[in-house]
């Protein structure tokens, strides 16, 4: 098995390494995968969790020190966040998305209006299942997220670009 899958690894690398430059940046992130501690869903980010749990501020510059943010763009595709969620929900930890400064306008921290069609909620979320919930995160139990309370101590899923 595992020959096979080294196989079929270099075979890729090999169709990659045919010079086309569309092939360019998927071909450094595969690289960089192999050498690194992120997590790399092949999105043109990677992930990591941050090294304590914090409330949501807290864990968010936390990930600024690593030149990254909470998690906003792979948790507002429906496939990455199903990868995301498949790696990371043990931790159910933060990410980007916040309604603190509205009551029920969502806004990612890089700037983007949240929507039905680019926040994927767990089922019966959001919820305020524990009082005035305004942070976001992975949610434990099911796929998707959940409001969660912004003083909870959580680890924070930071991203950044490859
Ligand atoms: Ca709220
Ligand atoms: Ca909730």
């Amino acid at each position: 098995m595992k020959v096979l899958c080294s196989f079929v690894i270099a075979s890729f690398l090999i169709v990659l390494g045919n010079g086309q430059q569309c092939c360019n940046d998927l071909r450094r992130e595969i690289r960089e995968s192999m050498y690194s501690d992120w997590f790399f869903p092949l999105n043109g980010y990677k992930y990591k969790l941050t090294s304590r749990n914090n409330n949501w501020n807290s864990a968010r510059y936390e990930c600024y020190l690593m030149g990254a943010d909470l998690a906003a763009v792979g948790i507002r595709d429906p496939e990455v966040e199903g990868i995301l969620w498949d790696e990371f929900h043990d931790s159910f930890p933060w990410v980007g998305l916040t309604d603190q400064a509205r009551e029920g306008r969502y806004v990612w921290v890089d700037g983007v209006a949240g929507t039905s069609s680019n926040i994927f909620w767990g089922p019966d979320e959001p919820n305020h299942g524990a009082g005035n919930e305004d942070c976001v995160n992975i949610l434990w139990s099911d796929p998707g997220i959940s409001d969660a309370l912004c003083s909870d101590r959580l680890k924070g899923l930071c991203e950044k670009k490859v």
